[in-house]
């Protein structure tokens, strides 16, 4: 275990707030284990599968847990919990009265206390959810630079602001790259008051971790200006290495192996006794220590390490007093105080029953009383009740209605904004000209908006807006290019009053850093409508963390653009293929893809309210760079609420004609194309527009027949019962192949299925299948088709 500096300052500790905490970690550890058994091996099965619950990533934390929610935190601090920790979370929550017998009863089970902590499933006020390892860490930077944002524009004022921002995180989750890009950022923005609390137990899933690794990491993040706080030894075996012999016990440990350190505190005292006897036997001191201790005590002072130390914790955390960006690497095992402690399979491991006893006995807890919260205890029950309600984290002030979540006001939207002029336009200039004029016309829904961009902001049309309303930095920063009077037709003021945060290359960061903007009120008490920008097909990059995000119910717009084929030259893997499938299958998330920029304005309007709904959610707007003509007409409100549910005909069918072409997105220019030539033989053929794949396929999945006909149903019920569909979309052609089952009908889908070429337009929709001969030839086939239905022959 090689040893990185310790830099714990020193604080004196009231031996009665010890004792109960002391108390609390004792059954913290217990209600955790005991839901993770009941779960397991009392709940009856049905299906055979394995419950789990991690009991020794649950053991790893404990103490580290109660110090914080029972003694360290405030009202107004946020934390990430480690994924694996779950039940420790759910049994503190229990203690302090905010989480009930019956949700931990049906841990794991559906409706009850959850397998990850989580915001949306969660009934115990989840700050962030956590589970995909790495995404909760940098969550915590993020909400920290929001945080900031936020009172640097006055928008929230102390306690808020100052509220930590904390993240317990598993030692494997620095495994994950996405980390590291969150600390280069935080860096970047100057972020504050973050900590970042590290169960330093050298186990992950498979395996125990390489020695060296963590003497790296205390060197990133001291390179990043980040405080470094390890706890590495316990009050026990910092008392014994001020003995006589001492030294060499410590040296020992430090040069132990993690590996047989973890085996030895697998197998207990007498593995510790014989190791040290053959290697340290000799050394002046060493015998005294082996004498005076017996198994048990031995085994327990070398497993005193300072993640399992309540007094060195309490030190550590209440020595920051300044709002410099902490990590604590706080030395644990994984399993202490288990049988499953150092065993390096022991991710997964469950509890034996008679184990479970063993430690029921071992905890004073009797047969039928395993829930009680102060069975067993050395502090009366009264006395602890008491205690409980007076540790700072449940005091008065804690947020809004809903315990720790906030209800924002609403920003008003207007009822309706004005869509850009201009002959020919692609939606993608479309928006950077809306979000411009909405900067200028309408400043009380300006005001909220905060935009984000990782590296692409002038590239994703952003730069109108910025120019009104800069860039954000905790800084008041100038434009040298400006004050050089060199000219460029952007300008980079960076204030704290900016509203564009610009993020380096990495997306990843982009979609976190919309989760948490996009969950400034229930976090903060103030509304943020974020917005984001990226190419749409490196929305792939930062996948993972777009679901987070959604899965934690924050609420952006994120703008994907360039996308399709249609971005032409730039070609390769610049092209976005199946990012309307993403649209169409993440949950929490709406997906537009406008043909014209008119649609874009209501869409967007709509994007504004949509945000701020309670059944609201995020929205992905699919724009593109290829400008088309634009038509010239009015949008009634009919007409706004066919684009909102999904599509409109744009050229309507003659009464039960046979055949239409469906198109989404620009493609609509070889839609009219095709739909011109068609008519020639096939007059009454409608050509349908889709704006939404997403919330036409919602719709009509989501109705009941007693609704009535979802709106696809009515569109298509203007064609005959066999008419042919001929859809076609800049992007992966599953989007719109649906459409045939809504009234059985034949279909034919284009789209794109490969990628990579460079070209302009016309090569690349003639290669893949996209102009107007292609639409021709497929409304051929499927009129033959559909034709050989009516007739009755197959
Ligand atoms: C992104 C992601 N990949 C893989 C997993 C599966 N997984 C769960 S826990 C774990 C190892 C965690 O180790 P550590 O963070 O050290 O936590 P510990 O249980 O040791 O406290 C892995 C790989 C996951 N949850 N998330
Ligand atoms: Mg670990």
């Amino acid at each position: 275990m090689s040893s990185i500096t310790s830099t714990t300052p020193r604080t004196v500790l009231d031996t009665t707030r010890l004792k109960y905490l002391q108390a609390l970690e004792r059954k913290v550890l217990w209600l955790a284990v005991w839901m993770i058994h009941h779960a397991n091996h009392i709940r009856p099965k049905r299906d055979g599968l394995k419950v789990g619950g991690h009991q020794a990533s649950s053991a790893s934390v404990a103490t580290l847990m109660t110090a914080l929610y029972f003694d360290v935190l405030s009202p107004w601090d946020r934390v990430a919990v480690k994924p694996h920790a779950s039940p420790i979370y759910h049994a503190i929550q229990y203690l302090l009265g905010r989480q009930s017998r019956a949700n931990l009863e049906r841990f794991r089970a559906f409706g009850g206390a959850q397998a990850y902590p989580s915001r949306t499933k969660d009934a115990d006020d989840v700050d962030f959810s956590t589970g995909s390892v790495g995404l909760g860490v940098a969550m915590t930077s993020f909400a920290a630079l929001v945080r900031d944002y936020l009172s640097l524009k006055q928008l929230v004022a102390a306690p808020i602001s100052s509220g930590r921002m904390i993240a317990l995180a598993g030692d494997a989750e620095f495994d994950e790259g996405n980390i590291f890009e969150a600390l280069i950022e935080s860096w970047k923005h100057d972020v504050r008051n973050v900590w970042w609390v590290i169960d330093y137990n050298r186990q992950s899933l498979d395996a125990v971790i390489t020695d060296r690794f963590f003497t790296r990491l205390d060197n990133v993040f001291r390179g990043m200006d980040w405080r470094v706080v390890t706890m590495k030894y316990g009050t026990l075996l910092q008392r014994a290495f001020r003995r006589r012999g001492g030294e060499a016990l410590r040296d020992w440990i430090d040069a132990c192996p993690n590996s047989m350190y973890s085996a030895f505190a697998y197998k207990g005292g007498a593995a510790w006794r014989d190791h040290l006897t053959r290697d340290l036997g000799d050394t002046s001191g060493i015998r005294e220590i082996l004498d005076e201790h017996d198994d048990e005590q031995l085994h327990r002072l070398m497993t005193n390490l300072g993640g399992h130390d309540l007094e060195s914790i309490l030190e550590a955390f209440h020595g920051i007093t300044d709002d410099q960006p902490t990590a604590f690497i706080a030395y644990t095992i994984k399993g202490f105080g288990l049988p499953l402690a150092g065993h390096k399979d022991n991710h997964a491991g469950v509890m034996t029953p008679e184990q479970v006893e063993t430690l029921k006995r071992s905890m004073r807890v009797p047969g039928g009383q395993e829930w009680d919260l102060f069975t067993g205890l050395d502090v009366a029950p009264d006395e602890m009740r008491a205690f409980i309600e007076s540790v700072p984290f449940m005091q008065p002030g804690r947020s809004g209605a809903d315990g720790r979540r906030y209800r924002a006001e609403r920003v008003v939207v207007p009822a309706a904004l004005e869509a850009p002029t201009g002959e020919t336009l692609s939606t993608q200039a479309g928006f950077g000209r809306l979000l411009a004029d909405i900067a200028r016309a309408h400043p009380g829904l300006a005001d909220r908006i905060v935009t984000t961009s990782p590296d692409v902001t002038v590239s994703t049309n952003l730069g109108g807006w910025v120019n009104r309303r800069a860039i954000f930095d905790a800084h008041d920063r100038s434009d040298a290019f400006r004050d050089e009077r060199i000219t460029s037709p952007q300008s980079w003021t960076m204030s704290p009053r900016g509203q564009h945060i610009e993020l380096g290359i990495a997306e990843s960061n982009l979609f976190i850093l919309l989760a948490a903007l996009g969950l400034s009120g229930p976090l903060f008490g103030s509304r943020l409508l974020p917005i984001g920008t990226v190419y749409d097909p490196f929305i792939a990059r930062g996948l993972d963390a777009l679901n987070y995000a959604c899965y934690q119910d924050a609420r952006f717009i994120l703008v994907g653009t360039p996308s399709g084929v249609a971005l032409a030259p730039e070609g390769g893997a610049h092209q976005s293929v199946y990012t309307p499938l993403i649209g169409m299958g993440q949950p929490g998330l709406t997906a537009f893809e406008p043909a014209y920029v008119d649609e874009l304005c209501e869409i967007l309007r709509w994007s504004f309210e949509h945000l701020q709904a309670d059944e609201g959610g995020a929205v992905y707007l699919r724009l593109s760079t290829r400008p088309i003509a634009q038509r010239s007409r009015t949008l009634t409100d009919d007409f706004r609420r066919q684009i909102l549910d999904g599509a409109y005909w744009l050229v309507p069918p003659g009464p039960g004609a046979e055949l239409a072409i469906v198109a989404s997105g620009p493609v609509v220019v070889e839609a009219l194309e095709a739909h011109r030539e068609i008519a020639e033989d096939i007059p009454d053929a409608g050509l349908l527009v889709v704006t939404s794949p997403d919330r036409l396929h919602r719709e009509w999945r989501g109705r009941a027949a007693a609704d009535g006909p979802s709106h696809i149903e009515q569109l298509l019920s203007r064609l005959s019962d066999t008419a042919g569909l001929v859809t076609v979309i800049d992007g992966h052609p599953a989007t719109l192949s649906w459409l045939s089952s809504v009234r059985c009908q034949p279909i034919a889908t284009l789209g794109v299925e490969r990628f990579g070429q460079s070209g302009d337009i016309p090569d690349l929709y003639r290669a893949y299948g996209l102009d107007a001969d292609a639409i021709v030839g497929a409304a051929a086939r499927v009129c033959v088709t559909s034709w050989r239905k009516r007739s009755g022959r197959s």
